[in-house]
């Protein structure tokens, strides 16, 4: 008893909150297919199996490029369970990115689909993966059928709190990608501070609409679920008719605002579909005041806005409770417990509340560290051991923070980050191309998207499309230009330095209306 007791890997904390009755439906997908507790139990228990199977090395990682599905859940509380590092990597990566991730991780197992292991596996080998497996979201694949021959018990991998149990890619403002580290500690002490915060109560049914690989939708939502024994409507893809339809069954919904906006343009969405729940929260992007209002007003609930990062999972949160305070819009709210937030000018001093500066912070949820970075590491915190977020805030009076930009240069579109340097270093190598600027403009669906201006060399000549379609062909879908032009000249300040500002402006309009 002691054993289970003392281990602070995350499974077990997971595992501890299921309900009595192992019977009951845990995840309900949305084409009908139930799952149980006990299916969860044993399903996690045999992919654990399989992996210890394989005699990896402690520490090993499991990298995983599937579409979302209920097993793609299950391979990623295997790997808690067998005590090994998931490193979850976005759909929409394509090769040049896949090589870079796993060359840099470095991973003992990789999972893909079967679609793409034709391409996935050589990039595998080459890095010195020893096991490859397919899995595709109709519960087909070689994973499965190598579980399928294992024990479906499994005593959980004793882990400590700062042992590695995820590895989350985040792209860089200059270089490449880093691969934040973040420990069973840093996902538990969150994922409880979150249950208490939002009050999960007993009868909770989440609808969960997010894709998987992300903080969002991979911890926030999952743990949240799994923490308070609550069942999971689980949608393999956002459909914003579908979710409404299934509202009167669920009280908590999570969402980046492109959800939000999206569910606001279907007459469907009213007072009576939203009469169950409980909670609806937002986050990954800002919230326009436009969209909190309008929610309230059609469904008489007010969106909870929270902020979080890959390197720190959540940080600040609205209040749930209303004796906490209001929920504002336009806000993230306050730090949450334990989390340790304050705002400094660029020589690191103290700001008075109100003045806007650099948010750093410091709290049992922030990372260990990028992957195999350690000069990058040390950049990115102060001898205190706070970190430096990269996004420019201020704190009132009251202590609600709010977020009014970023120093990193960052392009948030659709709750996915863009990095225009990544994106420029690809245009720039395109024959004809002298340089290139990525900058980001409003858009009415996805927040905001990428606007890329183009200096063709001398004597070339550049089609605007060509550049989309060659950029098609090399990156994930949503770091392509909404809009490529090409122009004669950038505009630079008395450094040389390319003036984003003055573009973003020219451009602000485009996507208008
Ligand atoms: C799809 N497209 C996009 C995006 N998504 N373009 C820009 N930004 C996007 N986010 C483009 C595709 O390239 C494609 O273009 C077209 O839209 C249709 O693609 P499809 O995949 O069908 O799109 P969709 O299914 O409508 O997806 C939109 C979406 C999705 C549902 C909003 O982007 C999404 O699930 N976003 C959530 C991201 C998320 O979970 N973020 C959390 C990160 P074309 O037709 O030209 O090829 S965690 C985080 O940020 C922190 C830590 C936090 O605080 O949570
Ligand atoms: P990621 O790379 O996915 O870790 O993205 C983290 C970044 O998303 C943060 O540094 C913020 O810039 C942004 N972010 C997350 N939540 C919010 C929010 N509620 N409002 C504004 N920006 C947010």
């Amino acid at each position: 008893m002691k054993k289970t007791q003392d281990n602070t890997n995350l499974f077990v904390a997971l595992r501890a909150a299921f309900p009595a009755d192992l019977d009951a439906v845990a995840v309900e997908t949305d084409d009908g297919l139930k799952y149980s507790w006990r299916d969860l139990e044993r399903a996690s228990a045999m992919i654990a199996n399989l992996l210890d199977s394989l005699r990896l090395e402690p520490g090993a990682r499991i990298a995983v490029q599937v579409e979302k599905s209920v097993e793609a859940m299950l391979l990623y509380l295997g790997t808690l369970r067998a005590g090994y590092v998931f490193l979850p990597l976005n759909t929409a990566y394509q090769s040049a990115e896949i090589e870079y991730f796993i060359g840099n991780a470095e991973p003992a197992v990789v999972v893909c689909t079967s679609r793409n292991e034709a391409w996935v596996r050589p990039i595998a080998q080459a890095a010195g993966t020893a096991h490859v497996f397919t899995l595709d979201d109709d519960r087909t694949g070689t994973l499965l059928q190598a579980a399928a021959r294992c024990r479906d018990r499994h005593v959980p991998a004793r882990r400590k709190a700062d042992d590695l149990a995820a590895i989350l890619y985040t792209s860089g403002t200059t270089g490449r990608s880093k691969g934040a580290m973040l420990t069973h500690g840093n996902l538990l002490s969150n994922a409880l501070v979150l249950k208490d915060y939002w009050g999960w109560t007993e009868g909770d049914v989440l609808i969960h609409a997010l894709p998987i690989f992300h903080v969002h939708g991979l911890f926030v939502a999952i743990h949240g679920a799994l923490l308070n024994g609550s069942k999971m409507i689980w949608m393999s893809k956002f459909d914003p008719k579908r979710v409404i339809e299934r509202m009167p069954e669920a009280s908590v919904f999570m969402g980046v605002p492109t959800l939000y906006v999206r569910m606001l343009a279907e007459p469907a969405l009213d007072r009576r579909n939203a009469g169950n729940m409980r909670l609806f929260v937002s986050g990954s992007a800002p919230l326009l005041i436009e969209t909190f209002n309008e929610w309230r007003e059609r469904t008489g609930h007010t969106i909870l806005e929270r902020y979080g990062m890959s390197e720190t999972v959540m940080l600040t949160s609205n209040p749930y409770e209303p004796a906490q305070g209001e929920r504002r819009g336009g806000t993230v709210g306050f730090p949450l417990p334990g989390v340790s937030l304050r705002v400094r000018d660029d020589q690191g001093q103290d700001l008075p509340t109100g003045e806007i500066g650099n948010i750093q912070v410091r709290g049992p949820n922030v990372f260990a560290g990028y992957w195999r970075m350690p000069e990058k590491t040390k950049e990115e915190f102060t001898a205190d051991a706070y970190f430096k977020t990269g996004d420019v805030g201020k704190v009132d009076s009251l202590g609600y923070v709010t977020i009014v930009g970023r120093s990193k240069d960052l392009i948030i579109s659709g709750g996915y980050n863009v990095y225009p340097a990544e994106v420029e270093a690809f245009i720039n190598e395109l024959p004809g191309v002298a340089e290139s600027a990525l900058v980001g403009v409003p858009h009415p669906d996805f927040g905001e998207v990428g606007v890329a201006i183009v200096i063709a060399r001398a004597g070339a000549t550049l089609d605007a499309d060509a550049i989309v379609r060659e950029l098609k062909a090399r990156l994930a879908n949503f770091k392509i230009p909404k809009r490529c032009f090409v122009v004669d000249e950038l505009p630079r300040n008395t450094m040389g330095k390319v003036q984003k500002a003055l573009l973003r402006e020219q451009h602000k309009q485009l996507f208008a209306g």
